[in-house]
């Protein structure tokens, strides 16, 4: 198969809901080919009318990083018809095997064509709200590399995100929770995302920029997860809080 066959493969997959295999077992690519693989699956999604919205990180811990063998984090692109409304409803048949993530949400004002540093957040942030990622990867078991996750779009599949907030001096220090109904799932402290999450959207620039995705005013950033993601089961309501910022939460159905 050629990239674009692989991309279509990957598609077709989070469009059906039906898991594939690994492919990097299968044929040999580069971290460079996974993010032409994964460009080109969303070019599929354009084709359908969906609209780019925004970026997310992933492997933004410095645990996970470890684990993972690799120095930088992951990043994928997020589209409209992922982004659910706070209080929607999920509909566990239109995913594979979705996990959620307690995550930080940011809200461009400016165009970003660089990367920026710690300083400069402020005049291109407006805001910053609570949110869930719901993530689905595309192949059997959640067993993908590197270079498969990256193809298949950082397993972006959904979001919510809460209401927005001015954005404090400082994110440092949270307690971020992921509850299910009243039960605490995965709790952990802000600083799980990068030490720091505003370095989320220094490190969002900086491959935006390298990977010519343009990231635009009005555009969100998914800054990457608190803590393990946990299965998402049915009829349940989950909720994401994040000290002093507030809270979302979707049913799942
Ligand atoms: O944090 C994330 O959004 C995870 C990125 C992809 C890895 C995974 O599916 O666990
Ligand atoms: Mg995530």
């Amino acid at each position: 198969m050629n990239k674009s066959e692989i991309a279509k493969s990957l598609d077709n997959a989070a469009f059906k809901a039906k898991a594939i295999n690994q492919i990097s077992n299968q044929f040999d690519f580069t971290e460079e080919d996974a993010y032409e693989i994964q460009r080109l699956s969303i070019e599929e999604r354009y084709a359908r009318d969906e609209k780019f919205v925004g970026l997310k990180l992933g492997f933004t811990s410095y645990a996970k990083m470890e684990q993972m063998g690799v120095h930088d984090m992951i990043w994928g692109r997020l589209t409209n018809s992922m982004w659910l409304k706070n209080g929607d409803t999920l509909f566990m048949d239109q995913f594979i095997h979705p996990r959620a993530e307690p995550e930080i949400a940011f809200l461009l004002k400016k165009d970003l064509n660089r990367e920026i540093s710690l300083d400069e957040i402020p005049e291109y942030i407006s805001a910053c709200a609570p949110a869930i990622e719901i993530i689905d990867s595309r192949f059997a078991n959640f067993k993908f590399s590197l270079e498969d996750v990256i193809a298949d779009n950082c397993s972006s599949s959904g979001f919510v995100i809460g209401a927005w907030q001015p954005l404090p001096e400082s994110l440092t220090n949270r307690s971020m929770a992921l509850l299910f109904d009243k039960e605490i799932k995965e709790e952990d402290s802000s600083n799980a995302i990068l030490d720091n999450p505003l370095l989320s959207i220094c490190n969002a620039s900086r491959l935006a920029a390298k990977y010519n995705q343009p990231f635009l005013t009005g555009n969100i950033l998914l800054a990457g997860a608190a803590t393990p993601a946990v299965f998402v089961e049915s009829g349940k309501k989950i909720t994401a809080k994040v000290e002093g910022i507030g809270s979302c939460s979707i049913l799942t159905k």
